[in-house]
């Protein structure tokens, strides 16, 4: 009895000890930049971390993040938010734009090094402060193909390194998408390359398409080279190589790819896990971030998203999650004091001098078409269209989460029946629903709700709306998007309920990019002087 008595008292502090145990593991979710934010890459500073992430056909471009703990991450500016950054004109394609940056820290400098494709080629910029304000851009003298990092060695020297793709002057691709990754020594005084360009790998397949991503570490004098292979979708991967010296002979690791979620199949919770970058932690601890997608029902619906996996080494080899081997939901927080970062609120009742950084505008704005006034936001209609490769009268945040709400308080009076002005949600020029509020011609003024697939417009539903103030909504579920409307937020009704949303998922739209969600207004090819007020907007997740 007394023996008994004792056992289960053992059992009660094993338990609670257990208990105990278990929640002081804390975790962290995944992704940690959800919404649009693909090709991460992420520098430490002292106790500090930055990361930036491509950007494509939007402005400003390249966000910058800070963090103290590399889960809750802030976003304190952009690298190129003054247009002689950044060129991108009428005609850029979707998806073109900056393509994946490369950040890093070097003698009190914040180097981005980045592609501007379609409007430039591979550059670099400096700052002072990770915030910014950065240089104008310094751009590479022939430096063919994508995805540039750079490389500073103990002896000072800076290199380049990027993908080349396999047609391009080097001999020619031996299989199809056949890419490969070469080293230069850099000028950073100039732009200019010096001396030889150093091939180094295809990738660690045979047959492998798409060698990109490339990161030169250098690690116990040992050089690093860890490139993504595969390409950007389910079939993503990292592989890493090894030298003694940093223009190689780099030899594969014999555990590649160290990291990709290939071999799960695409009905997991996350897929194309890839493009990664690393970073060794003031406590010796050693974390990747990287690009995935949280697939529904196999559709890309929010773009590729930035995740975080610990990495521990084995001698001289880096395990991605050792004995686990994958990316998780949900892991073990790291070991840095916790930081959350102050959340903005929901709604933005734009009461500021500026736009807030969530905000962008589609290809460069060369002239200010919009004004923040009285606690409101004003946007000039202008000709330009949401389905032309222009900078249309546009202003939108990120979708950042499968069931989301946005809604926005809009005044506007059409002049014409050409006007039109209201929400917008898009991929790109031919992929969008616009619920908009269009001008009076020989029928009365009426909201209407437009689908914009393969480029083809069409108006699924229309109802006439008389007055000028008019409260907006679409709700995300999955695979679905409402539309709602209404002369306050809790008097709404549907205009379309569950329609399509696939048409604003990668899957469909194609490109490299995800959804946006904002405002919108145009007099449709002709000029016109008016105006749209919006009293605010939220967005939210539910
Ligand atoms: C990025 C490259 C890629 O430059 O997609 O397919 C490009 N691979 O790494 C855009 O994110």
């Amino acid at each position: 009895m007394i023996r008994m008595k004792t056992s289960r008292v053992h059992l009660l502090a094993l338990f609670l000890m257990l208990a105990v145990n278990v929640s002081a593991q804390k975790t962290f979710k995944n992704p940690i930049l959800p919404g649009f934010h693909p090709d991460p890459s992420l520098c430490r500073v002292g106790d500090d971390y930055y990361m930036v992430t491509s950007s494509f056909e939007w402005f400003p471009g390249l966000p910058v993040f800070h963090s103290k703990d590399l889960v809750n991450w802030e976003q304190i500016g952009h690298v190129l938010n003054r247009p002689s950054q950044l060129q991108m004109k009428d005609g850029l394609k979707a998806s073109w734009g900056l393509w994946a940056p490369t950040i890093r820290y070097h003698n009190g400098l914040y180097y981005v090094i980045c592609t501007a494709t379609g409007c430039g080629g591979n550059f670099f910029v400096t700052a002072k402060k990770p915030e910014g304000p950065y240089s104008e851009p310094i751009f590479i003298k022939d430096a063919p193909g994508i995805d540039p990092s750079l490389f500073f060695d103990d002896d000072g020297k800076a290199w380049y390194c990027g993908s080349i793709n396999g047609n391009d002057k080097t001999p020619p691709r031996r299989y199809p998408a056949e890419d490969r990754i070469y080293i230069q020594q850099l000028d950073l005084a100039t732009g200019e390359f010096i001396g030889e360009r150093h091939i180094v790998s295809s990738g660690y397949a045979i047959n492998s398409p798409y060698a990109e991503a490339p990161h030169i570490y250098k690690i116990n004098g040992k050089y690093y080279l860890m490139i993504a292979e595969g390409g950007t979708w389910e079939d993503h991967a990292v592989s890493i190589f090894t030298a003694d010296q940093v223009t190689g002979p780099y030899t594969p690791f014999i555990c590649n790819p160290v990291l990709t979620h290939r071999h799960l199949g695409n009905d997991i919770d996350i897929t194309t896990i890839g493009h990664a970058d690393w970073v060794q932690t003031q406590n010796g601890d050693w974390y990747a971030v990287m690009l995935g997608v949280r697939p529904v029902n196999g559709y890309n619906m929010l773009g590729r998203e930035t995740f975080l996996t610990p990495i521990s080494f084995q001698g001289e080899q880096p395990i991605f999650n050792p004995g686990i081997g994958r990316v998780l939901m949900e892991d073990k927080f790291p070991n840095l004091p916790e930081s959350p970062v102050a959340l903005l609120p929901a709604r933005d009742d734009f009461d500021t001098d500026s736009l807030r950084f969530c905000w962008n505008f589609l290809r460069t704005p060369f002239e200010r078409w919009y004004e923040l006034k009285n606690s409101r936001l004003y946007i000039n209609l202008r000709p330009q269209k949401a389905t032309e490769l222009v900078n249309p009268s546009l202003i939108a945040r990120r979708v950042e989460d499968h069931r989301f709400k946005a809604i926005t308080s809009m005044n506007f009076k059409p002049s014409s029946v050409n006007e039109e002005a209201g929400m917008i949600i898009m991929q790109n020029d031919r992929f969008q629903y616009r619920l908009v509020l269009v001008g009076k011609g020989k029928t009365p003024q009426e909201l209407c709700l437009i689908l914009v697939k393969d480029g083809n417009e069409e108006i699924l539903a229309r109802v006439p709306y008389k007055i000028n103030e008019v409260v907006l909504a679409v709700q995300g579920d999955g695979l679905k998007y409402s539309f709602l409307y209404g002369t306050s937020e809790d008097q709404l009704e549907f205009l379309g309920k569950d329609v399509d949303a696939t048409v604003c998922s990668t899957n469909v739209a194609k490109g490299f990019i995800g959804p946006f969600v904002g405002m919108y207004a145009s007099s449709n090819g002709k000029v016109s002087k008016n105006k749209a007020a919006f009293d605010w907007f939220s967005y939210s997740k539910y």
